[in-house]
């Protein structure tokens, strides 16, 4: 069960962008899941474990970066494994994704997002990457990788600037309307604050869900919405973890 279809199916009303979780090795070699539809405006959070990294691909070459893709960069930069890659959805075009670690990705450690079915599906993708010799991107590109403790910050800040501003989904469109479709997804990843919080007891219980409690968040989500709200969700889901 994806936790982001969870919360969904928790607060259908208030939701207009979703979080969504995925495992990078956490049992074997694995993404977990595997495959997932998203939504532009979303946002996918890939949880690192050792030894493991996640780098964009493509159908065609399966085990090799795409050009202007996303990496997670290697494990060992990431404060082992503590910290979790964060990538903006911008497209719904299908989006492939492997482990560029030895021999991990040819082992079937393939995912993907907004896949088709059939022949470039994901059994498809990793049939092919049987054959492939994996190679790694030069570093992190086309995301941001944060501790739990920046994501916690980024979901305060969110709600902060949101009280502020007071005008919220118009930036959350122009943030995700800027970046490359053709990628499907961009490295601008700090939202910088983009909940209509309605009053300011909506902006105090968005905050609380920042922190490792989670009883305030069903206020958060009811009060917001757009990126404030995928925000507010991260800290719930996070919780989960
Ligand atoms: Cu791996």
């Amino acid at each position: 069960m994806h936790y982001s279809a969870l919360l969904l199916a928790a607060f259908p009303s208030a939701v207009l962008s979703a979080v969504h979780l995925v495992d990078v090795g956490e049992s074997g070699l694995t993404f977990s899941p595997s495959t997932f539809t998203a939504k532009k405006g979303d946002t996918v959070v890939f949880h690192l474990y050792a030894s493991h990294d996640v780098a964009q691909g493509t159908f065609d070459k399966p085990c090799t970066p795409l050009s202007g893709g996303f990496y997670s960069g290697p494990f060992s930069g990431t404060d082992s494994g503590n910290k979790k890659f964060v990538v903006n959805v911008t497209s719904e075009d299908p989006v492939y994704f492997y482990c560029s670690v030895g021999k991990h990705c040819a082992n079937g450690m393939v995912g993907g997002m907004n896949l088709p079915t059939g022949d470039k599906g994901i059994e498809a993708f990793a049939a092919a990457a049987k054959s492939a010799t994996s190679s790694t991107p030069s570093g992190l590109s086309g995301g941001k990788l944060e501790t739990d403790q920046e994501l916690a910050a980024l979901t305060a800040s969110a709600s902060a600037s949101a009280s502020a501003s007071g005008s919220a989904s118009k930036s959350a469109s122009a943030a995700s309307g800027s970046a490359s479709p053709s990628a499907g997804v961009s490295g601008s990843s700090k939202p910088s604050g983009s909940a209509a919080a309605t009053t300011p007891a909506a902006s105090g219980s968005a905050a609380a869900s920042a922190a490792p409690k989670s009883t305030g968040a069903a206020d958060a989500l009811v009060a917001g919405q757009g990126y404030g709200v995928a925000a507010a969700m991260f800290g719930v889901a996070a919780w989960f973890l």
